[in-house]
């Protein structure tokens, strides 16, 4: 096992990495820019490092400043939590070049998986349906009105560097065709560098369903099951569930496609396969997520495995210590993300100080957050402040006890999407089930008229 790790990221999910480390009996080295002076995740490192100014650009994207702060404190190996750095591919590659171990897949199947076409290709080599739609990257206007005929309209125009949800547009009708690929050309390079497209099927009111996998460096790859992240606004996610609540033989199929893919491509370490679900339960294949995502801790909680710490065992060349058959679906889990913003005024940031702060308890309750009364929400990063997360025998229960604890969870100082919370968990729609990745936005908040 490594002596030290380097923890390349900050808030929640250093904390949760610093969590792992102390449990698995190794040194935690922090990182924190200006702004996160204060933060209390830095406590509980066994040391913390400044890497620079607020702006993420000059601490927690630079390369050459995380390398510094490596060297300096000595570890062995890096961590990048989610967001920033975590699936840059030559940031792994760098790791490696530089003797650190790097706590995620390999950098060159991040890299094929952050191309979206080149992961349709390979889903296709692992005999995993994706959503109908151009052979890779769409190369002109001709060609791009013949595959929208032969798939149908409404066509969805997405960016190959996507994912995400960047860059996405809706193309219902022949005429608009050439303007709405112009118009995706020029986001995707703006946003990605990379103006290249492709086109799939316009899936209607899709849920959105992704597979944990875990694969180690000696050949095991299993899943652990399935997650619902259908509830989400613009793109951020609000609620994550585990299971996705599906008949269990296509769980099972879900799984299974996601082991071949990681296998097909050569994954270790943990990471996500995306899909889109649609009404007849048929699935399809969208994109990879090649890190731990924000929603991990509701597979943590139905399996009863610590997806961080088998990151970190893998990393340091464990074998997996269970098959496929020991990962057990026990019981239903949701997540709710806590974020500083004002739902009442378009979800925009609300940074400042929490002035008092209250979580709940009791059986099968769990928060993974960063933050303290005092704390100051910074202005320069995203705005969670926690993840208030429940398991309980079945989904009833679990809703029933997610209300009891968004009733116990009082933050002050800063307005925060608890009410949103509170609404999503009273309302019928949601209790019987009955949502998709369009509802948030359809039902539980259109847009004002006018
Ligand atoms: C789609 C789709 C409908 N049809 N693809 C958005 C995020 C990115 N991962 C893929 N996304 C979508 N792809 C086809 N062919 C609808 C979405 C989508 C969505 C997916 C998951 C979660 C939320 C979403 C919100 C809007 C659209």
């Amino acid at each position: 096992m490594f002596q030290r790790i380097l923890v390349a990221n900050r808030g929640e999910i250093a904390l949760r990495v610093i969590r792992a480390c102390k449990e698995l009996g190794v040194e935690a080295v922090a990182v924190y820019s200006q702004a996160d002076r204060d933060a209390p995740y830095l406590e509980l490192a066994d040391r913390a490092i400044c890497i620079g100014k607020a702006a993420s650009a000059d601490s927690y994207l630079n390369i050459p400043r995380l390398i510094a702060a490596a060297e300096v404190a000595d570890v062995q190996a890096i961590h990048p939590g989610y967001g920033f750095l975590s699936e840059n591919p030559q940031f792994a590659e760098i790791c490696r070049s530089c003797n650190f171990e790097f706590i995620g897949p390999p950098h060159e199947a991040i890299r094929k998986m952050g191309l979206k076409t080149e992961a349709k290709v390979i889903a296709a080599q692992a005999k995993v349906a994706s959503v109908p739609g151009s052979d890779g990257a769409v190369n002109s206007e001709a060609e791009a009105i013949r595959i929208a005929k032969s798939i149908g309209f409404p066509v969805l125009i997405k960016a190959a560097a996507g994912g995400g949800g960047k860059g996405m547009r809706v193309c219902r009708d022949e005429a608009s065709l050439p303007s709405s690929i112009q118009a995706a050309r020029n986001e995707a390079e703006a946003a990605f560098k990379n103006p290249s497209i492709y086109l799939e099927k316009y899936i209607d009111r899709p849920r959105h369903v992704e597979v944990q996998v875990l694969a180690d460096h000696h050949g095991n790859v299993v899943h652990c099951w399935d997650r619902d992240c259908s509830l989400q606004r613009r793109h951020q996610k609000l609620v994550e569930e585990a299971s996705a609540s599906l008949p269990i033989e296509v769980r099972r199929k879900l799984g299974e496609a996601a082991v071949r893919l990681a296998k097909t491509v050569g994954y270790t370490n943990a990471g996500t396969c995306e899909f889109l679900v649609d009404a007849e339960d048929n699935f399809y294949f969208i994109e990879v997520n090649a890190r731990i995502q924000v929603e991990h801790p509701v597979s943590e909680e139905i399996t009863g495995i610590d997806l961080v710490k088998q990151q970190i065992r893998i990393a340091a060349g464990e074998p997996l210590p269970f098959t496929q058959d020991d990962v057990k679906s026990e019981g239903h889990a949701i997540e709710v993300r806590i974020n500083s913003e004002d739902p009442e005024h378009g979800f925009r940031p609300s940074a400042g100080r929490i002035t008092d702060l209250r979580v709940p308890g009791g059986p099968g309750v769990r928060w993974d957050s960063h933050a303290r009364a005092g704390y100051s929400v910074p202005p320069n990063y995203d705005s969670l402040v926690g993840k208030l997360i429940v398991h309980a025998p079945s989904r009833p229960e679990a809703i029933a006890r997610m209300r009891r604890a968004l009733d116990e969870l009082v933050i002050e100082g800063i307005k925060t999407t608890i009410p949103l919370h509170k609404a999503i968990f009273r309302h019928k729609d949601f209790i019987d089930g009955n949502v998709d990745t369009t509802w948030v936005e359809r039902v539980l908040m259109p847009p004002k008229a006018g």
